[in-house]
């Protein structure tokens, strides 16, 4: 079998997150005939690796094993240094059940002054994992460095958005054209590897 991606391929885009799903249909350019895992009515698989790539790889072959459709998957997140990388692979449980950003930003903040410093600098990872139902899977990693600002600024993007200044801006992704984030983000990033490998 060909581990190349055809154009018109029929894909699940195995997240249950939509701003992530916007972005990735952004990215992804119609290339694709995609269907999202929230339509098949697929489960959210437990995300029981420790690194972005070892999820992104679990929710694609989830997903392709249930739907028998090739799966592409995004594992995300924002480190901060002066955490030590935190949240990380735990930045969606750090905005608890309800999915309260706010609350997760808070919490950075917190955490960042409790720790006494003012070095802020912060790094967004995102994995990106297409898995063929038959088995085989690729996986890819895109990293993007910055800072993490306060108060949060904007209300574009998603997530920890509104408190990360890419290097070398001076806006957050929150308050960035969605067309200029989706230029430079890690999202990006990944998917430039993923189509020098598989497309
Ligand atoms: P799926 O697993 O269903 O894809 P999720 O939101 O649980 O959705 P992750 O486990 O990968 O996905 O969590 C990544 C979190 O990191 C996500 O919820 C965002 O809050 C954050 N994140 C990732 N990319 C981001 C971006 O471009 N901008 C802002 N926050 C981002």
């Amino acid at each position: 079998m060909s581990l190349i991606l055809q154009p018109g391929t029929r894909i699940v885009v195995a997240t249950h997150n939509p701003g992530k799903a916007r972005e990735l249909a952004e990215i992804l350019e119609n290339r694709f005939d995609l269907v999202t895992a929230g339509a098949l009515g697929l489960p959210e698989p437990e995300e029981t690796e420790t690194t972005f790539e070892g999820n992104a790889l679990l929710k694609a072959r989830a997903a392709a094993r249930a739907s028998g459709l090739i799966a592409l998957a995004d594992d995300s997140g924002l480190s901060v240094t002066a955490l030590r990388g935190a949240p990380g692979i735990y930045s969606a449980r750090w905005a608890g059940e309800t999915k309260d950003f706010s609350l997760a930003m808070a919490r950075v903040e917190q955490d960042l002054r409790a720790a006494g410093t003012s070095e802020s600098s912060a790094w967004f990872t995102c994995a990106l994992a297409v898995a063929w139902p038959e088995g085989p899977a690729v996986v890819v990693e895109g990293r993007l460095d910055g800072d993490v600002v306060f108060p949060a600024r904007g209300d574009r993007g998603f997530g920890y958005d509104p408190i990360f200044v890419p290097k070398g801006e001076s806006q957050t992704f929150g308050e960035m054209d969605p067309i200029k984030k989706d230029a430079m983000s890690h999202r990006a990033l990944a998917f430039a590897q993923l189509r020098a490998a598989i497309l």
